[in-house]
């Protein structure tokens, strides 16, 4: 049997320059507390991306906890359901009430339209979520929050090195919030970031990642445990120096799946119409979920693991949320699956998956 392809495997620098990194990181003993490699990777990932103001954490969940607590919102958030539990679990940590507005059928996204529908004199803010690195609707989001005074925080788990009118995505909102995950497109094996639109709130972002500390180390206010580690950074400063080779290739394989599948009527595509894609998920939209599950068991039987990424709609964990109904996001959860795509996979093993995806159609 050949050997088994996932939907990602991490993008990794090689193992000696990890390695000789990591020397200077025995040499001087500092592990973490904001040692010299965070502060390295942070300015080396803004001047890549030109960008401002970012904070490296931990992980994306705790980026997204962190963009809450430093605008100290308190009320309901309006979200998508078409996401990572992380996105809805983190308002749900800081003291918020996630609402749901359903999504745009072609790109993922939440929807404006819904956005204002869902407005009450309770909201406080919007996350929409850049879904598989394809840009929200920027602008009419703007719109929408001005009108009604509302914060927005960007969760942009998925998308390093998206862009929108050419510059980075995480430029936007009043913050945004990174994941470095080993399955991002830039990993630091956990980690993440949030990026803010001002210094104000980049200071304060340092304090909430550090107990609340200021440089005296007098707790000034309500913070918690958000620290990168010397080690995660060593391995994101690594990563870094072959990111825009990543993006290239990411970028290239993407327009070949959507090249081959294109000329098959079998399947839809996520579109992007708002700036520039990562490209970092290909995922493809069946008929049905019983066309689905059957290309899923063909594609598993051939030793291609493909992802649900993101089934089901978060709206119907019901342990943990109310029950609302959103049609279009609940519809395309079942329909959706995220094929193989990453660095190392080779344009023959994409060919493999085609012809397995394609071949059992018929
Ligand atoms: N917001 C959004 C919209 C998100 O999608 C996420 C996370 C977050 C916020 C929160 O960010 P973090 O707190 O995670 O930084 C993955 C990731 O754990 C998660 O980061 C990601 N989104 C989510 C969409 O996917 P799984 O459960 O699919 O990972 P797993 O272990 O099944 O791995 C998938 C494939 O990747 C495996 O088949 C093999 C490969 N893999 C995985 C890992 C962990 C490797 O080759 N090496 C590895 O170390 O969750």
């Amino acid at each position: 049997m050949s050997k088994p392809i996932y939907v990602t495997m991490p993008s990794l620098a090689p193992l000696d320059e990890y390695m000789e990194i990591l020397q200077g990181v025995w040499e001087r003993g500092i592990l973490t507390h904001n040692g010299p490699l965070v502060q390295q990777f942070e300015k080396d990932f803004n001047k890549i991306l030109g960008i401002k103001n970012l904070v490296a954490v931990s992980n994306g969940t705790i980026a997204l906890q962190m963009a809450i607590k430093a605008l100290e919102l308190k009320g309901e958030i309006i979200t998508t359901p078409f996401t990572w539990i992380a996105t809805v679990s983190s308002i749900m940590w800081e003291g918020c009430t996630p609402v749901f507005a359903d999504i745009d059928a072609e790109t993922l996204n939440i929807d404006p339209k819904q956005i204002e529908e869902k407005i009450t004199d309770k909201t406080v803010a919007i996350m929409p979520v850049h879904v598989f690195g394809n840009p929200c609707d920027i602008e009419s989001i703007e719109v929408i929050a001005k009108k009604h005074n509302l914060k927005v925080i960007y969760d942009a788990a998925h998308a390093v090195g998206s862009t929108y009118k050419n510059e980075s995505i995480l430029k936007f909102g009043d913050l945004s919030a990174t994941s470095f995950h080993a399955t991002k497109l830039l990993n630091t094996a956990e980690g993440g970031a949030v990026i803010a639109n001002n210094i104000e709130l980049h200071e304060k972002l340092k304090r909430i990642r550090f107990f609340g500390h200021n440089e005296n180390k007098d707790i000034v206010e309500e913070g918690f445990n958000g620290k990168m580690t010397e080690v995660h950074a060593a391995l994101g400063l690594v990563n870094l120096k072959y990111y825009e080779d990543v993006l290239k290739d990411r970028k290239s394989k993407w327009l070949y799946y959507r090249k081959q599948l294109s000329t098959i009527n079998s399947f839809a595509f996520q579109e992007l119409k708002f700036g520039e894609s990562n490209y970092s998920y290909f995922p493809v939209i069946f008929q049905s979920e019983d066309k689905l599950l059957k290309a899923e068991l063909t594609l598993n039987e051939n030793n291609i693991f493909p992802r649900r990424y993101f089934y089901p709609s978060v709206n119907k964990y019901d342990k943990i949320l109310e029950q609302s109904h959103l049609p279009v996001s609940e519809d395309i959860s079942r329909r959706i699956l995220c094929l193989p795509l990453y660095y190392k996979l080779t344009y023959e093993e994409i060919n493999f998956v085609i012809l397995k995806l394609t071949s059992q159609l018929i």
